[in-house]
């Protein structure tokens, strides 16, 4: 027995109930952490849809008729960041991972069970702040979830508490990367060797590293405009001889792998689900398996397909063309 099980034990209710919701929030459990995942999306996915129906009623015909035009900006802004940072990109790895990836490796836990408590800590700190910026500085952040500059760092809304809500959810996202490749790698079961993991393994180890490698990029970009902001140093800015293309380029330099850390997982569990009920061995499996991490090396060279009218050079949008074509034509995504 692990220890990290022994200290769940001591966390267990006790009999007539008490400590229930105890047990729940320092959970070490992964299974648990998964079920904590996933009530806490579902949240969060029912808010998003709320902004988004109601974005979409107050375009039901031309005109103002739910709201002005800075509402409708601040709901566009705050329906993208849920939807992308607290939803689609914790969704499946946090949840189905989080319950799946031991059971499926034959490992008692995850590697770091600690850490992966304090991945879904870090989300529900994150959503705090972005709760506390729709009511502190300026109001409701209006940029947009990408937060493009010039504007987010003229904008007088409270941008920087929102921006800071995502460096810390991007902890979050790293936590759970970092668990999963440690624990694929350390504790796989006697005889679980890499060709009989299951590809929803693969892909979870695909967009593991994707989540490791890529993240720390946009948290760091993220928090400079923070910094823009308050010291003024002219990273981004370019009436501050900054240079705003500079920060699309970071942006998606994990924005477009960030399509992966989505989409990956799903194709994994699809990929598993159907040769069970099909009755067949999964049709290539190595070459399958092999395509999860080029699918992350790929994804990883292509993010200025978001720039090309951006006013960058030609050439470079000859090269992320061609390499946009190549990854079309052969992971069809
Ligand atoms: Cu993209």
């Amino acid at each position: 027995m692990s220890p990290a099980r022994n200290i769940d034990a001591f966390y267990k209710p006790t009999q007539d109930g008490k400590g229930w919701i105890r047990s729940w929030l320092f959970t070490l459990d992964h299974k648990r952490i998964g079920v904590l995942y996933l009530y806490t999306i579902m949240a969060f996915f029912l808010v998003g849809i709320t902004l988004g129906g109601l974005m979409r009623f107050e375009l039901i015909r031309p005109g103002m008729d739910l709201m002005d035009a800075q509402t409708y900006n601040v709901l566009f802004t705050l329906h993208g960041v849920i939807m992308v940072f607290f939803v689609v990109i914790p969704s499946v790895p946090a949840t189905f991972g989080n319950i799946f990836l031991p059971i499926q490796l034959g490992a008692d836990d995850v590697a770091f069970p600690r850490i992966n408590l304090l991945s879904w800590w870090m989300y529900i700190f994150g959503a705090i702040l972005i709760v506390c910026s729709l009511f502190t500085g300026g109001g409701p952040p209006d940029t947009g979830w990408t937060f493009y500059v010039p504007f987010s760092e003229v904008t007088s809304t409270n941008v920087s508490l929102a921006v800071f809500a995502v460096f810390i959810l991007g902890f979050s996202s790293i936590f759970i990367g970092l668990n999963f490749v440690t624990t694929i790698h350390r504790l796989r079961c006697e005889g679980m060797t890499w060709t009989r993991l299951s590809l929803f393994t693969w892909s979870l180890y695909a967009t593991g590293w994707i989540q490791i490698l890529a993240t720390p990029i946009l948290a760091i970009t993220v928090l400079l405009v923070m910094v823009e902001r308050f010291v003024g140093v002219g990273m981004f800015d370019p009436s501050k001889g900054g240079d705003p293309l500079l920060y699309q380029h970071l942006f998606w330099i994990y924005s477009h792998p960030a399509v992966y850390i989505m989409i990956l997982p799903a194709m994994g569990i699809i990929s598993d689900i159907i040769p069970v009920f099909a009755r067949k061995n999964i049709f290539g499996y190595k070459m399958m398996a092999f395509s999860s991490l080029m699918i992350a090396f790929a994804g990883s060279l292509v993010w200025a397909h978001h720039m090309f009218t951006s006013g960058m050079s030609d050439f470079a949008v000859l090269v992320f063309s061609f390499f946009k074509l190549c990854c079309r034509h052969s992971f069809s995504n």
